[in-house]
């Protein structure tokens, strides 16, 4: 059975976020969605969703002639399966769905080994599990034969984790020679960074006269480019990347996996952070928080960040500005733009050259880093 489904009942939180977002998801994971049913906690011991929800399950599947259950949580193998066995439909959790994704759209070699990777860190904690389902039927207990199967599954995955990790490595002192290289050049970093579809790489193709794919979708780039940004009336020049995008609730060995494509925001001199600005105050809030949480966990100085608010193309910015924006932007330094339109781009690219004015780069070198 193929790992895509085609007509998926989606259960998700009760808010309206969590709702549009798992079935913006669930189309990225080529899903058409029947419905979308919400519960409070998603956590419970024996189906991820109360007993009286997969009864519920069973009717809405059969009713909607669905083929998958899209959980918008990290349930346990056991839980998938018990769900599965009720409804009589595959389960896919949140996680699953994300990796799904991540694996339809890596086209690089590395971007594929980091998928890989993701996909087997994704296995360990479940591996137990799946053993323990391989072996139902044949014995009462689950000791001896099952605790060695289990064993032998454990170790054949970290030794494929290994293998992998291994070849990452090999990219990553590829890159990191490149990137020193790049360095004795003295030409500043600059990358993007942001929530999934706000826009990252229309404005790289904007800034770097260049013609990556963008679209709607979630997951649209999942590897880094990195281009030699020219300016008008300057001599200077900066190197500009474009990466894959976050999202919340974005497993941390997701971000692992990609390290090293993330890393190039560490060594970055500045960070453009991407904000969709057409979306609602709320969205916008929840989005900025997550993307500050990736950006710490990837040890993204704050002070090296500028947000661009995009797509004021689609929204009254006078208004929305005072009302909303500004309050919720005041620690930040913000443009606003739009990449599609061009508006903001002349301000934008002023700023970038402020902030990667070399003078200004050595003297926050000898700076000790704040706290
Ligand atoms: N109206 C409007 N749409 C925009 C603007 N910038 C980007 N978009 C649209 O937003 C969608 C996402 O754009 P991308 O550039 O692919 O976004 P991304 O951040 O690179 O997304 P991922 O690669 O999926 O992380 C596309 O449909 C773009 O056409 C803008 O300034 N205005
Ligand atoms: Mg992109």
């Amino acid at each position: 059975m193929s790992d895509y489904g085609t007509r998926a009942v989606v259960v998700t939180y009760p808010d309206e976020f969590a709702k549009r977002e798992i079935a913006e998801l669930a189309k990225a994971g080529g899903y058409e969605v029947s419905e979308v049913i919400t519960q409070k906690d998603i956590i419970r011991s024996e189906y991820g969703v109360g007993s009286g929800k997969a009864q519920e399950l069973e009717g809405l599947v059969a009713d909607t002639k669905s083929d998958t259950i899209i959980i918008d949580e990290s349930v346990t193998s056991a839980q998938a399966n018990n769900l599965s066995r009720v409804t009589h439909v595959r389960v896919v959790d949140r996680e699953r769905l994300i990796l799904n994704i991540f694996a339809k759209r890596a086209v690089t070699t590395e971007a594929k080994l980091q998928v890989q990777l993701a996909e087997l860190r994704y296995e360990l904690p479940r591996a137990r599990d799946s053993v323990k389902n391989s072996f139902r039927g044949e014995q009462a207990g689950f000791s001896g034969m099952g605790e060695y199967a289990v064993d032998v599954k454990f170790r054949a995955l970290k030794r494929q984790m290994g293998f992998i990790k291994a070849k990452l490595e090999k990219s990553k002192t590829a890159r990191e020679l490149h990137t020193s290289e790049r360095r004795k050049l003295g030409v500043p970093f600059v990358s993007l960074a942001g929530y999934t579809s706000s826009g990252k790489t229309t404005l790289f193709n904007r800034l770097a006269t260049e013609s990556k794919d963008i679209s709607p979708d979630l997951f649209t780039t999942l590897s880094t480019t990195t281009r030699m940004v020219a300016f008008p009336n300057s001599r200077r020049k900066v190197l500009l990347s474009d990466t894959v995008g976050f999202i919340s609730r974005l497993p941390t060995y997701l971000v692992e996996s990609f390290r090293s494509t993330l890393d190039e925001l560490r060594f970055a001199d500045l960070v453009l952070l991407m904000i969709d600005a057409s979306e609602s105050a709320e969205s916008i809030e929840i989005k900025l928080r997550s993307c500050r949480e990736t950006l710490n966990e990837l040890e993204v100085d704050p002070a090296k960040t500028l947000v661009v608010l995009n797509k004021v193309d689609l929204l009254d910015i006078k208004t929305r500005s005072k009302m909303e924006l500004d309050p919720l932007f005041k620690d930040y330094s913000i443009v606003k733009a739009s990449a599609v339109r061009g508006d903001g781009l002349h301000q934008l690219r002023t700023k970038i050259l402020e902030r990667t004015d070399p003078r200004k780069l050595a003297r926050a070198t000898r700076l000790p880093a704040p706290r």
